[in-house]
């Protein structure tokens, strides 16, 4: 290894250990990296679930070349650059109906920063600025903000920072390992857990509470899809008492469930969806949120003539490159069928994932749509080891996948062949069984 390693404070790592045994990727073309020492590795993972496409399709690469020679950067503030207009358009065609209004950012966490602003901002607009509380979920990764570790509930990535957000409340998680093992597709137990959010109603009153946010298939904590008809009954509840139902999409949007948005999947429309990663194929950083038209009127028309009608924006909101991407992304999704390509895997890919079914140290398998997550029993008094252990002897034989905790999870992009899922569950067989 070449590179000197001492600077880079890497995110989410342990750096130390990384930096004693380092794992680096030099190229991607296709369902493949590359990696420092020339092996060809599948990925498992879609980059960081960003990469539905594939990498380096030259139809998103010729897109940002040509963008960063044509206008490489525009103020975001009063002003525009058409790039912005088309790619909002082309998303809001995309997400639910009524979602029409489009917010660009740069990452996930910003995402959610802006969902949580909008949502305050609305309640205000609308004569209801008692309505300050927000409600996550146990469990919940809602990325690595203030407001999104506020309403997460991942507690290692929220001990360290203090206070952060006043008033935020929880519902609980929706993980039943008693009564939900071995779940294809959404649990059959569990849509009673949204009542929850009446307990929270009762305890806060529903006057304080201005939205409630939740990932519809929550992917970091492990893969946990929404028990049937659970998302149906929070929806119910939130109208019920006129708070705002934002889904966190940042991972399940465009693509991964088999259409644009959980929506196509659940058949449920939140308020606000979150969206970053596969909008622009990971290739270009980009983040944003899909508002209802109506909560947008409502902001924009309670202010003056000539006011900034919502104080909010980042300066690289709507960045021609990630614009550009995101345009060509959308295209290739579309003219390559990937959306439709996830039922047609979906069979295949939920039969290998349940025949490791009693292999060694396997203590639960789910999937939904091109995911899937192999629970591991952990060592005793090692949280994560076997599964990071897993990790690297999958990398080792060739296979990109994710550890979060004692879950493996895999999220390849959408373009895999059937003899690929085959490869990549066959290395994940060889390495469980000679993993201690
Ligand atoms: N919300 C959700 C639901 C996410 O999954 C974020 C927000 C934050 O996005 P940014 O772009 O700020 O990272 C995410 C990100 C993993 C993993 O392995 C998941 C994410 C990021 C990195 C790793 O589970 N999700
Ligand atoms: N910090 C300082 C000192 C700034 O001037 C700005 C933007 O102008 C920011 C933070 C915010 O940066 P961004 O708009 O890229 O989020």
């Amino acid at each position: 290894m070449r590179n000197d390693l001492t600077s880079y404070w890497m995110p989410f790592t342990a750096n130390r250990q990384f930096k004693a045994d380092p794992r680096m990727l030099v190229a991607a073309r296709g369902m493949f990296y590359r990696s420092h020492d020339g092996r060809e590795i599948l990925d498992g993972t879609a980059g960081l679930w960003c990469c539905n496409a594939g990498h380096g399709d030259p139809r998103i690469v010729a897109a940002i070349q040509r963008q960063a020679a044509e206008l490489d950067y525009a103020p975001s503030f009063q002003m525009g650059h058409p790039l912005a207009f088309d790619a909002a358009s082309r998303i809001a065609a995309l997400t639910p109906a009524t979602l029409d209004a489009i917010f660009f950012c740069n990452s996930g966490s910003e995402a959610v920063d802006t969902a949580l602003k909008v949502a305050l901002a609305y309640q205000r607009a609308r004569g209801q600025g008692g309505r300050t509380r927000l409600i996550g979920r146990e469990r919940g990764y809602h990325g690595v903000g203030f407001g999104g570790i506020s309403v997460g509930g991942i507690v290692g990535n929220r001990k360290m920072f203090g206070t952060m957000l006043a008033g935020v409340d929880h519902l609980r998680h929706t993980h039943d390992p008693t009564r939900n093992l071995f779940t294809r597709g959404m649990p059959e137990h569990g849509a009673e857990l949204a009542d929850d959010l009446e307990r929270l109603v009762a305890l806060h009153d529903a006057s304080t509470i201005a939205a409630v946010i939740v990932e519809p298939v929550a992917c970091s904590t492990g893969v946990l899809a929404p028990p049937k008809n659970y998302l149906q009954r929070l929806r119910a509840i939130c109208d019920r008492h006129e708070i705002l139902l934002i889904f966190d999409e940042v991972i399940t949007a465009f693509g991964r469930l088999g259409g644009a948005s959980s929506t196509d999947l659940f058949g449920v429309v939140p308020d606000i969806m979150t969206f970053a990663k596969a909008v622009t194929n990971g290739a270009v950083p980009l983040g944003g949120v899909a508002v209802a038209q109506s909560i947008h009127d409502t902001i924009v028309d309670s202010s003056g003539p000539g006011a900034v009608e919502f104080p909010h924006g980042y300066t690289y909101s709507g960045h021609p490159l990630a614009c550009a991407a995101a345009l060509a992304t959308l295209d290739v999704y579309a003219e390559d069928g990937l959306f439709e390509r996830v039922g047609q895997l979906e069979p295949h890919w939920e039969a290998r994932v349940h025949a490791l079914r009693g292999q060694p140290h396997v203590a639960d398998l789910r999937n939904i749509g091109l995911i899937a997550a192999i629970e591991l029993t952990p060592r005793a008094n090692e949280p994560g080891a076997r599964a990071f252990d897993f990790y690297r002897s999958c990398f080792e034989r060739g296979v990109l996948v994710r550890a979060t905790g004692d879950t493996i999870a895999l999220s390849p992009p959408l373009i895999i062949s059937p003899a690929q899922i085959d490869d990549l569950f066959d290395t994940i067989e060889t390495v469980l069984r000679n993993l201690p």
